[in-house]
């Protein structure tokens, strides 16, 4: 097994525990962990809303398509997602300012009762954006809104609908090996076991900002590329699988001091991507994907493995699939025979 390399412990901003901890001044100005504070503009110029593909006022979330880099009066822009997101509150920094004189606008008062608008300084209120530039048409499918159907597939539907389907499919994935060959993202990785077949990079998915541990989310990466999903693993792969828990769990714990009790760590079957990955999230927090249909713990995985190398070749696996996905079609159509 490869030698723990965990992070030393950056400095604390404060006492607080569960505050999570950014690094000083000084990190930032030599440059040693920055891409998370400074300025920046947008990747494309103009943003002409094409569409809403999604919005939850429950989430606080909108995913919006629009077209970009348009010439003025011309209608030939490119395509490009933006997702923005508010925050979960960060508990510490909003008790402060509660204390001091925040910004307010009475919205109503009567009887005990009062409202009003506050404006947080601006470390407090970002929003937080994810941008998709260039976007391909399976980008904008992915977030329209749709309905899932459930499926059970078999060892003959994984060889003969499934896997075919994929392998025409080439889904890019160039951004797993740019993490993996710290070309992108490299001053973000929490952990990482560089034995080639059986370690991994533990690093905050996209989805976290790092800012508080309520919905906590990190992805582990195995450095192997011959690992597609679920479906590949065997026996030979329980010595990768059980340093992702443990030396998952252990550089967390140093990381966030968060006990490994406190996580969900889990396979998506089918994944989003192609690339062998384990997700780590606060128990407290649903993230997406976490349901029992498409959500196996890591620690069940690798017992069955225990039990039976061949396991996840031979099982039915639930799928949930889209109605618009192509696979959809394939499974209903060969479901109806
Ligand atoms: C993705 C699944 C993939 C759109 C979006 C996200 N974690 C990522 C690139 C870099 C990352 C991730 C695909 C793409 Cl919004 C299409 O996710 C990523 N870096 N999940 C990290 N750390």
């Amino acid at each position: 097994m490869a030698a723990l390399s965990v992070q030393p412990l950056k400095r604390k901003r404060n006492e607080n525990a569960d505050k999570i901890e950014t690094p000083s001044t000084e990190e930032q100005e030599a440059g040693v962990s920055t891409g998370n504070s400074a300025a920046a503009r947008l990747p494309f110029s103009g943003f002409r809303v094409q569409k809403v593909l999604k919005e939850s006022a429950r989430d606080k979330i909108l995913f919006l398509h629009g077209k970009v880099n348009e010439a003025p009066g011309e209608m030939n822009g490119e395509d490009a997602v933006v997702i923005l997101e508010k925050t979960p509150f960060q508990v510490e920094q909003m008790a402060q300012l509660l204390s001091g004189s925040p910004e307010l606008q009475l919205q109503f008062s009567n009887d005990i009762y009062s409202t009003y608008h506050l404006f947080p300084p601006r470390q407090l209120s970002d929003v937080k954006t994810t941008v998709v530039y260039p976007a391909t048409e399976k980008h904008l499918q992915k977030y329209l809104r749709q309905e899932l159907q459930l499926f059970r597939e078999t060892e003959e539907d994984y060889r003969t609908i499934t896997l075919p389907y994929l392998q025409c499919q080439s889904l890019s994935i160039q951004w797993v090996y740019n993490i993996l060959e710290k070309k992108s993202e490299a001053d973000r990785i929490i952990f990482e076991n560089p034995d080639p077949s059986h370690g991994f990079i533990l690093i905050p998915d996209l989805k976290w900002n790092q800012q508080q541990l309520d919905d906590l989310y990190l992805i582990a990466i195995c450095h192997r590329r011959d690992v597609r999903s679920l479906r590949d693993l065997t026996s030979e792969h329980l010595p990768l699988l059980r340093n992702i828990l443990l030396e998952g769990q252990e550089a967390i714990l140093q990381r966030y001091q968060l006990k490994g009790s406190c996580l969900r760590v889990y396979l998506h079957y089918l994944p989003s991507y192609f690339h062998l990955h384990v997700h780590f999230t606060a128990l407290g927090f649903e993230a997406p994907g976490s349901a029992v249909e498409r959500a196996h713990l890591l620690a069940d995985v690798i017992e069955n493995l225990e039990c039976d190398s061949k396991y996840y070749q031979h099982r039915s696996l639930p799928i949930a699939l889209r109605t618009d996905d192509p696979l959809f079609q394939l499974f209903q159509g060969g479901k109806k025979g």
